[in-house]
């Protein structure tokens, strides 16, 4: 094999890798509950709302599918990377389409960002508003 064809066959591996799959165009990733602005007590229950595209869970590779991860307290991640695992960054990768949290008191920000079969975010992302809350 010569060399340049050595250096494409590297370059086709590593864009196959990063690939991001596509999101359908009329996709929405909303929540359910709670609205920005309200007022909670715990245990939080938090609803995903998924429009124009289908709930799989992490490792099944189906077109227009994909898995929730919320967000508490910080912004957006690398859109083009797995979506960190902490707390912060919260996978729910079974297809669960809700979840009950405990938060301290105070206000606390909330995001959606639907990942793939592989936890990255979909091109474009398919994401909701970032939200904000108190918790009582
Ligand atoms: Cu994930």
């Amino acid at each position: 094999m010569t060399k340049i064809m050595y250096l494409f066959t590297l370059f086709l591996i590593s864009t196959s890798v990063i690939a991001q799959s596509p999101s359908a165009d009329t996709a929405k990733l909303y929540f359910i509950s709670p609205a920005n602005g309200d007022t909670v007590t715990n245990p939080v229950t938090v609803r995903f709302g998924l429009s124009n595209m289908g709930v799989a869970p992490a490792g099944v590779n189906m077109e227009n599918t994909g898995h929730h991860h919320l967000l508490i307290n910080t912004d957006l991640p690398a859109l083009d990377k797995p979506v960190p695992n902490d707390a912060r960054h919260r996978h729910f990768g079974k297809g669960q389409t809700e979840t009950r949290l405990e938060l301290a008191p105070g206000k606390h920000t909330l995001q959606l960002l639907l990942g793939d079969f592989a936890h990255i975010p979909h091109k474009p992302p398919v994401k909701s508003e970032q939200i904000t809350i108190t918790v009582k």
